[in-house]
C-alpha cells in the first residue's frame, strides 16, 4: 500500500506573544476598482476607514524582505488580495484561534453554524471552515503544526499589529485536514483523495498539497482530473527526498495534469535546498523554501525548511493573481506564472523553467495582457 507521508520540515524558531501596535498610516479599505468581481456601483462605496498596523515579524521572514527573488514588496502595490479567492489547504489543519491567520479561514457562508444539520447538503455537518478526515468531525485543529505554518505562509494576516503577513494577506483558507502522524499511509491517501473531493466540490480555486508519494493513485489522478476540468489550480510540493523526481515519481506533484504547478525549494542565495527534489522534465519551477518563518500552533511563529513551504509560496502568488485579475484558468495562470520566473543559471537543470517564482512580474505581466 502506497506510503503517503507528510513532507515535515524543521522547526527552529518558535516566539510568540510579542505585539506591536505601531500606528503607522491611516488608509482606506483595500477597493478594487479594476477587479473583474466586482460591480463598478460597489467600487466606489467605500464603508469605512480601517487603520493599518505594522507586522512587527516582517522583518524575521527573508521571503517578504527579499526582493531579488519573489519580490513580494512591489507585487503588493499592484495586489493585496481578495477574500473572494479560497485556497484549499490541504494538510494537518490549522491553529484556528490564532490571531494572525482567523480572520482569513473561509467561511462556508451556506452552512449555519453548531446547528447539528447538513445545512447546505455537502454531506458535512457544520462545515463553517473546511472538514477534519481524520477524525470526521467540523474542527480541523492542527495537531502537528505544518498545516499551520503553510496556512500562514499562504494567508496569514496583514496589517493587524501582529506577527507577519501571508504572501497573499486577503484570502479566505478553506481548512482540509487529511494527515495523522500515526495513521497508516494509507488512510491518508484515502483522507487525501476525500479533500480534494471537498475542495471541488466546494469552491476551491486553488488547492495547496504540500505532500506526497511515490505510488501512483489512479483516484487521487482523477480526482485533480475533477479539478482541472473545473478551472481549479493545484500547487504540490516537489518533495524532500534529494531526488530526482524524472526517475523517482512523487505524487500528486508527478501526475502529468496541465493544472499541476510542481515546486522544488531553493534558499536565500537561489540554491536548491539540500534535500529538495528536483527534476528538469517533472518539476516546474523553484521558490523560496528555507528557513521560512511563519505562523505555528498555539499561536506561535516559528521557521521551517522545505518544498512544502515553496509550495505555499506559489500558492500565495496564485491566489494573488486571481484577487486582482478574476477567476483565470488554472492553465492560464499556471503558464502566467511560469513565463515570469527568474532565470538562475543553477537551477538550469534542476527545474523545467530553470527558474524562481517572481510575483511582481507575474502581476506586471497580468496588468499589461489583461
Ligand atoms: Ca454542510
Ligand atoms: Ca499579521
Amino acid at each position: 500500500m502506497r506510503n503517503r507521508v507528510l513532507i515535515v520540515s524543521i522547526y527552529i524558531l518558535l516566539i510568540t506573544f510579542v505585539l506591536a501596535f505601531n500606528l503607522k498610516s491611516w488608509v482606506g479599505p483595500y477597493t478594487a476598482l479594476n477587479n473583474p468581481f466586482v460591480p463598478q456601483a460597489q467600487a466606489f462605496a467605500p464603508t469605512f476607514v480601517a487603520p493599518t498596523l505594522l507586522d512587527p515579524y516582517l522583518s524575521k521572514s527573508w521571503v517578504l524582505e527579499d526582493q531579488k527573488n519573489l519580490n513580494i514588496q512591489d507585487a503588493w502595490k499592484l495586489s493585496q488580495g481578495d477574500k473572494r479567492i479560497i485556497v484549499a489547504v490541504i494538510d494537518t489543519g490549522i491553529d484556528l484561534t490564532h490571531p494572525d491567520l482567523k480572520n482569513n479561514l473561509w467561511q462556508n457562508t451556506k452552512e449555519i453554524p453548531g446547528n447539528g444539520i447538513d445545512d447546505d447538503g455537502n454531506g458535512y455537518i457544520d462545515d463553517i471552515h473546511g472538514w477534519n478526515f481524520v477524525a470526521n468531525t467540523n474542527r480541523p485543529e492542527d495537531d502537528h503544526g505544518h498545516g499551520t505554518h503553510v496556512a500562514g505562509i499562504i494567508g496569514a494576516v496583514k496589517g493587524n499589529g501582529i506577527g507577519i503577513s501571508g504572501i497573499c494577506p486577503n484570502v479566505s483558507l478553506m481548512i482540509l485536514k487529511y494527515y495523522a502522524q500515526s495513521a497508516p499511509g494509507s488512510d491518508n491517501l484515502k483522507n487525501t483523495i476525500q479533500a480534494f473531493k471537498y475542495a471541488v466540490q466546494n469552491g476551491a480555486h486553488i488547492i495547496n498539497y504540500s505532500g506526497g508519494g511515490a505510488e501512483f493513485s489512479s483516484a487521487e489522478h482523477a480526482v485533480i482530473e475533477e479539478a482541472r476540468k473545473k478551472g481549479i489550480l493545484v500547487i504540490a510540493a516537489a518533495g524532500n527526498e534529494r531526488q530526482n523526481a524524472d526517475t523517482h515519481a512523487y505524487y500528486p506533484a508527478s501526475y502529468d495534469l496541465e493544472n499541476i504547478i510542481s515546486v522544488a525549494a531553493i534558499t536565500q542565495d537561489q540554491n536548491l535546498v539540500d534535500s529538495s527534489n528536483y527534476g528538469p522534465e517533472r518539476i516546474d519551477v523553484a521558490a523560496p523554501g528555507h528557513q521560512v518563518y511563519s505562523t505555528l500552533p498555539g499561536g506561535k511563529y516559528g521557521t521551517m525548511t522545505g518544498t512544502s513551504q515553496a509550495t505555499a509560496v506559489v500558492t500565495g502568488v496564485a491566489a494573488l493573481a486571481l484577487s486582482k485579475f478574476g477567476v483565470l484558468p488554472a492553465t492560464q495562470i499556471k503558464a502566467v506564472i511560469l513565463k515570469n520566473i527568474l532565470p538562475v543559471k543553477q537551477l538550469k537543470n534542476r527545474v523545467k523553467t530553470g527558474g524562481i517564482v517572481n510575483a511582481d512580474q507575474v502581476l506586471k505581466d497580468l496588468s499589461r495582457t489583461q
